[in-house]
């Protein structure tokens, strides 16, 4: 399959990576071609550097656009974001229509100001135009300085409360979108991310993680590539926008803790695998497979004798963790689980094993046993998937409760506390050979 071809158009901050030296290696990482169209040369960005030359290419963009023509070149995708001159609005909105095929999808980051302003270089002309170019858009992200100036309507610095973003949806319906993604939202001190509605669905979200102190330039364009990458990738908005987040905050999170200049951008370099690496598993899915014979049996038993140790080494006394293994997680002891009624699956993703889940109705609750990923699979969502399985096979035996134990000081409390189980009591188990469980019996009803 011939990869698609995406039209990156933004200005060439030679340093102090924003725009094209921003997207270009994000978009190609997930295997996308990213063409690109230079909006402007600078010989840095404009937040912060002194004396920064600025070549505005204006005059490029039309026989730029002829030849492209002549070519007969179409794109998959358009992914537009700091433009060099007002003029370049509309020559940049034609270059989309000329240039786009049936199936094309443009994505508009409305590239203007941030925390309540303009960028020094636009004049309040800038936002009237911009609205143009985002009313040709599929996929607009702005950031809400963005909005409000497109919309006339007044900023105010956040937390915001759901209402009120849900008012601001309603008020982008004007620009006739499939999907908004605003960048920079806050619902609560210390915590910030992005929401996003799809209009075609309904579908609303908001991803949210630890804000980090500071000021940080290229953000809204490490976050509109990570997410025009993952939804070019054939992911879904709300994946798309978690990884875009992760990827962004990831960055972030580098360039604070190394010290560095934060003019020269952030650190997204070091991030680009575990993008790469999510956005594969968002499109691969996980798939299970149910144990029904001793080959299966095997594979569990052979899953817990990697994940066990990995995991439990040096927080269970010492030799614990190979007799824990031998008598519950061993081939003998899952073929006789499975053997008795037990519910054994296998957690799959991208032709291999990375995971296993166990569970079997005890009187009116299913007694979910045993769930364990690969420590590389932990975190992205994969658990969440095992436990929705056993929750529909728990509804399929008209069950309406699901418990299961943990051991007290295991960090997956906080996971299942996520999920919306209580503890219900606080038990200690003998289970032999001077060893014990230190456990909380967690309970969740649905
Ligand atoms: O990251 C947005 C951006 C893009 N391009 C240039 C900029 C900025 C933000 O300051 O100055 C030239």
């Amino acid at each position: 399959m011939s990869s698609k071809r995406i039209l990156a158009v933004h200005d060439i901050s030679c340093v102090g990576r924003c725009s094209l030296t921003v997207a270009l290696p994000i978009i190609s990482s997930v295997g996308l071609e990213c063409s690109v169209l230079p909006t402007a040369v600078l010989s840095t960005h404009t937040g912060g550097f002194k004396g920064f030359t600025y070549r505005d290419l204006t005059e490029d963009i039309v026989p730029i656009e002829e030849h492209w023509k002549s070519l007969d070149l179409k794109y998959d995708a358009f992914y537009t974001g700091f433009l060099g001159s007002f003029e370049q609005i509309d020559l940049v909105g034609a270059l989309v229509e000329d240039l786009s095929d049936k199936g094309t999808t443009v994505y508009v980051d409305p590239v203007m100001g941030d925390a309540g302003k303009l960028y020094t270089v636009f004049d309040m002309e800038f936002p009237k135009g911009m609205r143009r170019l985002c009313e040709k858009a599929d996929v607009m992200m702005p950031n809400l300085t963005e909005l409000c100036f497109m919309l006339g309507m007044p900023y105010e610095d956040g937390p915001y409360t759901w209402e009120y973003i849900e008012s601001v949806f309603k008020v982008a319906e004007v620009f006739g979108l499939k999907k908004i993604v605003i960048t920079g939202i806050s619902f609560e001190k210390g915590k910030v991310g992005a929401v996003f509605k799809d209009y075609e669905t309904g579908d609303t979200g908001q991803v949210m993680r630890d804000a980090i102190e500071g000021y940080y330039h290229g953000t809204g364009d490490v976050f509109g590539s990570g997410l025009v990458g993952a939804l070019e990738s054939g992911l879904s908005l709300k994946d798309s926008v978690r990884i875009a987040v992760d990827l962004t905050v990831g960055s972030i999170k580098r360039t604070y803790a190394s010290g560095a200049d934060v003019r020269y951008g952030v650190d997204f370099e070091l991030g680009l695998e575990e993008y790469i690496r999510q956005v594969r598993i968002a499109q691969n899915g996980i798939s299970f497979d149910k144990v029904v014979d001793d080959m299966g049996a095997a594979r569990v038993a052979g899953l817990a004798a990697r994940i066990w140790p990995e995991f439990w080494e040096g927080k269970l006394k010492e030799g614990q963790v190979q007799y824990m293994v031998d008598r519950f997680q061993s081939f003998r002891a899952i073929s006789e689980a499975v053997s008795q009624g037990y519910e054994y699956y296998i957690a799959r993703y991208g032709g291999r094993d990375i995971g296993y889940t166990g569970f079997h109705k005890e009187g009116d609750r299913l007694f979910l046993s045993k769930l364990y990923m690969e420590k590389d699979f932990r975190g992205l969502g994969l658990s969440t998937k095992a436990f929705e399985l056993a929750k529909s096979r728990a509804e399929e035996q008209g069950l309406h409760k699901i418990y299961l134990t943990v051991k007290r000081d295991n960090p997956a409390l906080g996971v299942y506390l996520h999920w919306g189980f209580e503890i219900i009591d606080s038990v200690d188990t003998d289970i032999g050979s001077g060893y014990e469980m230190n456990d909380y019996i967690l309970e969740w009803s649905f």
